[in-house]
């Protein structure tokens, strides 16, 4: 009779063309690990509770059933499924296997889904990001430097002539992009295609007198995909050149549809991660970050959140965002005081088994550009580009919007702050030759909030 043991198989050798998933399980004292991993498997490809209907008595259906083939004794376990359990190029459907009711049986104490490894024949069912990061900063012409971003603050509630003032100060104190936040979309106080014109008018004139580009990620998340289309095309009408997406709110099929939708428009796609820490922060259960960040990428968004690496007023520690960096972005460039370590050429990335994460090798799927937010202020960002490197975006709300002389000055501090580290200049020595980074250095010190 095929039991969930009858998942387990501890000799069997993955094929290339298998996914594989590295996950913690935990086993609750009344089952074995054995029946808990082979449960896991068993629930997230053919089968049930009910052995004689898991199916493996057809030939057919074990083609396409999960098999653990590794329990490690740290409770860290890997199952290999057939990839032709999985609809290609459905992103709802994979994770409906792999990430969908296992995590609530009682035949886990916890479970925690930490990597994904993609066959090949998946990877390419999936259109991954439109620009990567050089065509990211082919648009602003920003062949090095991280891109610089402002969240207009506070994040709801003002109107749409308040909202663009901030855009007008943030751009012409030298940021690259103002950025809607998660919740703002199209409320009556700032509806959604007065704040398009009036912003990127604004933006155009800014671009006039800095000769510099400015970009605007404005927030299309809607719950009718029908109307996200519509001010998706609203936006590149008006000569934006980015959306902004909450792809957890919004979900896959709305990512991807609109990734499809951009790729015709030629708009680059900006994902929050709003609702992510709902699964991704109890390291002993869930759904991590990386593979959510995984996911993104596959499906496509150009720019991902992906954390401070420990320095902002959010979870996500310093290992864990370079691994996700790492996995989303290849091998972070680091500056190394006037030395830059080079890109890898390839874009494979090792395994961690201290991490539990998986070889990857993403053939030439273009990188996602890292978005490191939350929590920040200019006289820090040093400390996230020593961990991140300086391929990153770097987004500031209230550590802009918060500094003693309003929002300008806020920006230019960030901008000095970002320029100084490039050049290899200490905050305090910057500060000498720029007031509002003085201002910000004597207001926040190196306070990181929380
Ligand atoms: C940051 C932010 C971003 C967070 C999201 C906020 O504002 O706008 O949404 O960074 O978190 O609403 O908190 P502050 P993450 O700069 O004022 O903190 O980037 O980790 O996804
Ligand atoms: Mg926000």
């Amino acid at each position: 009779m095929a039991g969930y043991e009858d998942f387990v198989h501890l000799d069997y050798k993955p094929k290339k063309t298998d996914l594989i998933a590295s996950f913690h399980v935990k086993a609750p004292a009344w089952s074995t690990m054995k029946r808990s991993c082979g449960a896991v498997a068993s629930e997230s490809s053919v089968g049930t509770w009910a052995a004689s209907v898991t199916g493996l008595k057809y030939e057919h259906v074990q083609k396409v059933a999960g098999k653990v083939f590794h329990i490690g004794n740290d409770g860290w376990i890997k199952i290999a499924y057939p990839q032709d359990h999985f609809e290609m190029g459905n992103m709802s459907q994979i994770l409906a296997s792999i990430a969908g009711n296992i995590f609530g049986m009682k035949a886990v104490e916890s479970l925690r889904l930490q990597d994904i490894q993609w066959p090949e024949k998946i990877k390419k069912s999936f259109p991954g990001p439109q620009f990567g990061i050089s065509g990211i900063r082919k648009i602003f012409g920003v062949k090095k430097r991280p891109l610089m971003l402002s969240v207009a603050k506070p994040k709801v509630g003002m109107t749409t002539k308040e909202h663009c003032e901030i855009g007008r100060q943030i751009w012409t104190g030298g940021l690259d992009l103002l950025k809607d936040d998660e919740n703002l979309t199209g409320q009556k106080f700032n509806p959604f295609e007065r704040r398009v014109t009036e912003a990127l008018r604004i933006r155009n004139n800014v671009e006039r007198k800095t000769g510099e580009k400015k970009s605007y990620l404005i927030n299309v998340t809607h719950s009718r995909y029908k109307e996200m289309e519509r001010r998706a095309k609203f936006v590149a009408k008006h000569g934006g050149e980015y959306v902004m997406l909450d792809i957890v709110t919004a979900g896959w099929q709305a990512t991807h549809s609109l990734r499809e939708l951009c790729g015709d428009l030629g708009l680059a796609i900006h994902a929050h991660r709003a609702f992510h820490g709902a699964f991704t922060r109890n390291p002993e259960h869930g759904f991590s970050m990386l593979a959510v960040g995984e996911c993104a990428r596959l499906v496509g968004v150009d720019q991902l959140h992906i954390g401070t690496a420990g320095v902002g007023k959010l979870v996500g520690s310093k290992e864990e965002v370079i691994t996700i960096q790492e996995h989303i972005a290849e091998e972070p460039q680091i500056l190394h005081r006037n030395k830059y370590r080079v890109h890898l050429s390839d874009r494979t990335v090792k395994a961690d088994p201290k991490l539990h994460t998986l070889d990857e090798d993403w053939g030439n799927m273009k990188p996602v550009f890292p978005v490191s937010s939350g929590g920040l202020h200019p006289t820090i960002l040093p400390t996230v580009l020593d961990r991140l490197g300086i391929d990153v975006m770097l987004q500031i709300g209230g550590g802009i919007h918060g500094h003693p002389k309003g929002s300008y000055a806020g920006a230019c501090a960030m901008r000095a702050a970002v320029e100084a580290y490039m050049d290899d200049i200490s905050m305090e020595e910057a500060a000498k030759k720029s007031v509002p980074l003085k201002q910000a250095l004597d207001f926040w010190g190196y306070t990181r909030p929380r």
